[in-house]
């Protein structure tokens, strides 16, 4: 059976968006359209733990798979998205070895890691403990953001960590930490070498986009793509009802 992590091993082209829109509707409404998956992003959404397990219910409902970009490597908040049924997480601002090693810590079952094992709804309350720690331990799906100059520095060392299964590129990130340390390189010039130190690793890159064309030109070298968001369709559409009227 292929499920998410398996997908991104084998490369399979992969996009959806983020939802940042802190209510299952905006979930519903999202995963209607068949997104390969959707990223519930609560570094930059006020999404409590109690809603965010109402978001996952709506994504399972909608047999979407539902990955949740958690605020930091904190254990509790990745056991909290991984507790509550997310299918993997996403965890931003990774830029050391030691950084990418603690989420693994926090995000794997031993041997690999030192997850909790609670009675949470992902182990359906108690009902399917054994089962669902053999599920995560083969299924759960463990990316991070490379966003920063650090990260671009330390690349070579953090993709020697085991465990992780995708980098993230946070273009917007990275692009703000070049200007303000007025960097040399070019945004492209530093993506770049995210892309290729990965690609030389056998780790697979994923990026965000804004927009389709984006996504179209760079689901030609990558398979992992996080275009747009809940919070940008609407302001794009909201702006075009708004527009003038011809
Ligand atoms: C960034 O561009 O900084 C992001 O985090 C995108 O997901
Ligand atoms: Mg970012």
């Amino acid at each position: 059976m292929t499920y998410l992590r398996d997908a991104v091993s084998k490369r399979i082209p992969l996009r959806g968006p983020f939802v940042a829109i802190p209510t299952p509707m905006t979930v519903e409404i999202v995963a209607g359209a068949n997104p390969d998956f959707i990223c519930i992003d609560t570094e930059h959404s006020p999404i409590s733990d109690g809603l965010l397990t109402d978001m996952l219910r709506a994504a399972d409902i909608a047999r979407v798979p539902a990955i949740v970009r958690v605020r930091s490597n904190l254990p509790q908040n990745i056991s909290a998205a991984l507790d509550a049924g997310a299918c993997g997480v996403l965890v931003p601002h990774i830029s050391t070895a030691d950084e990418a090693r603690a989420v693994v810590k926090a995000a794997r079952f031993a041997p690999h890691g030192t997850r909790g094992a609670g009675p949470g709804r992902a182990a359906s309350y108690l009902r399917d403990i054994e089962a669902s720690i053999e599920r995560a331990r083969k299924e759960t799906f463990v990316a991070i953001q490379l966003e920063t100059l650090q990260a671009v520095q330390n690349v070579d060392d953090i993709l020697s960590v085991a465990g992780i299964d995708l980098v993230f590129i946070g273009p917007g990130d990275l692009g703000v930490d070049a200007e303000a340390h007025a960097c040399d390189d070019t945004l492209d010039a530093l993506i770049e070498r995210l892309v290729s130190s990965a690609q030389v690793a056998g780790v697979p890159v994923g990026i965000f986009t804004a927009d389709r064309s984006a996504s179209k030109r760079w689901l030609s070298r990558l398979s992992f793509v996080i275009e747009g968001s809940d919070a940008l369709f609407l302001t794009h559409a909201s702006d075009a009802a708004a527009a003038a009227l011809d």
